[in-house]
């Protein structure tokens, strides 16, 4: 991509101009290759968290400053990082954050005024109506500091409680100032910044349940009363005991269809590999599928600083490498490398991914399996290749049409080309290694 490219979809984002102009700028160009700049080709932001602690390092940064439109500060612009005695404000760890994403173009996220965690002590400890003075005067100092330079701020962040009754979670706020400090602090935090968009966020809300019923319900009766609420940010913390569930779609545009924005705030989705990759598509795929869905936030740049890195949730690895889960949000986003390439965004640009495993080892051969998993698009047919080192010979494959040129073998469909959306197959095959043990590489997969 370009540098005039990626600084128009930089500048796209940052300013939230028209997406129109920036599609067509990028694509008369070449495909977009990065995911703010894929992103940004489907009118949307795509971000990271990001740690002031780690700006220095130059792939951490590299990485950051090449692929992401949007950052969030992982921890500078809470409570506790931001007002730690009442009244004293630090903004050294967040302003570095604040200044390089601007140096770079990119637009902040803000996170967050008003949450139960990372509050220091000294605010749990007012009374009520010390407690209403504070928080008012913490979201003015914030905002007023920040004023003009955040698209989004959470303003209040996980005020309800897990399980099934839908109430109101413990904090200092709920039970000193009971429901309505949720509609006290956006009103404050309106007038603060007017520009800013206003967003509640919470996590296992991703799904239709008890919980996003509660906001929900909570939404709605904002918006009937004109309390000043613009988005609402969906965590999507997801892993084998909380999956993507099966109505993330449902769930965004029924909120998106109360008149507030969506946004994936916090994204991370543990696992590794195909499996993984499917996943990313799911959750890429839905908030495309949302007109008012925004733009979407991974949980930060690589897995080795992920809150919970021995779920290698992210899309690079410890060695910022793109893992496959990164080609997958890539070509869901119709970006490059993604079929359907040069793509046209938004019209239904067909993509699919290809991962590889071997399946069984014996002394004198292996079993390999490629998946292939369809992207935020269906697919009639898809074409991977597979290269193997020179000594080894396929001896059998099944679920797939090979031909072989050289140590290149093209795979096609047999019976399996038809996918859904997100949907996978794979087909497998077995290699005499005839003295080599070396894996084969697996090529970028093709759609039509
Ligand atoms: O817990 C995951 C996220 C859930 N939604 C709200 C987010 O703000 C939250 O982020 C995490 C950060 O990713 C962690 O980095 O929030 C955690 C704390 O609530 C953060 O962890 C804290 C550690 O607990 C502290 O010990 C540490 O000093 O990070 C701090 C800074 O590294």
């Amino acid at each position: 991509m370009s540098m005039i490219v990626r600084r128009l979809a930089r500048a796209a984002t940052a300013g939230l101009v028209a997406a129109a102009a920036l599609t067509a700028a990028a694509h008369s160009a070449e495909a977009a290759d990065t995911l703010g700049s894929a992103a940004a080709g489907q009118g949307r932001y795509f971000g990271t968290a990001v740690a002031a602690s780690h700006l220095g390092e130059a792939d951490y940064t590299a990485t950051l400053d090449r692929e992401f439109s949007s950052v969030t500060p992982e921890n500078e612009m809470k409570w506790d990082a931001t007002e730690p005695g009442r009244g004293t404000f630090t903004f050294t760890s967040a302003d570095r954050i604040v200044d390089h994403a601007r140096s770079e173009g990119m637009d902040v996220r803000g996170h967050t005024l008003v949450w139960h965690s990372q509050l220091p002590s000294w605010v749990g400890s007012l009374g009520a109506s010390d407690l209403r003075t504070a928080m008012n005067n913490h979201i003015n100092g914030l905002m007023g500091h920040y004023k003009g330079e955040i698209h989004s701020w959470d303003v209040v962040n996980e005020a309800f409680q897990d399980g099934g009754s839908g109430a109101r979670r413990s904090s200092p706020f709920q039970d000193k100032l009971g429901d309505g400090f949720i509609e006290e602090a956006f009103r404050t935090a309106r007038a603060a910044d007017p520009a800013a968009k206003l967003c509640y966020n919470d996590y296992n809300t991703d799904g239709v349940n008890a919980k996003s019923n509660a906001v929900y319900n909570m939404v709605k009766d904002f918006k009937s009363r004109g309390v000043p609420i613009d988005c609402v940010g969906f965590q999507s913390h997801f892993n084998g005991n909380s999956p993507v569930p099966s109505d993330y779609r449902q769930n965004l545009q029924r909120f998106a269809d109360l008149g507030v924005d969506v946004q994936i705030t916090e994204l991370d989705i543990e696992g590794s590999g195909s499996a993984q990759a499917a996943d990313y598509t799911k959750v890429v795929g839905a908030c495309l599928a949302v007109s008012r869905c925004t733009g979407m936030t991974v949980w930060g740049v690589t897995d080795t600083y992920s809150w919970r890195s021995s779920g290698t949730p992210l899309l690079f690895d410890g060695n910022y490498n793109e893992k496959p889960a990164y080609d997958a949000v890539l070509a869901a986003l119709g970006g490059a490398g993604g079929p359907g390439e040069p793509g046209d965004p938004g019209d239904g640009a067909v993509s699919c991914t290809a991962t590889y495993t071997r399946t069984a080892d014996w002394s004198s051969g292996y079993n390999g399996q490629v998946t292939i998993t369809a992207g935020g698009e269906p697919i009639s047919s898809w074409t991977a290749t597979v290269t193997l080192p020179a000594q080894q010979t396929v001896s059998s494959l099944w679920n797939g049409t090979p031909t072989r040129s050289g140590d290149v073998m093209t795979v096609r469909p047999s019976w399996n080309g038809t996918l859904a959306a997100g949907a996978s197959t794979s087909f497998g095959f077995t290699v005499a290694k005839n003295g080599s043990d070396a894996a084969p590489t697996v090529g970028a997969c093709t759609a039509s």
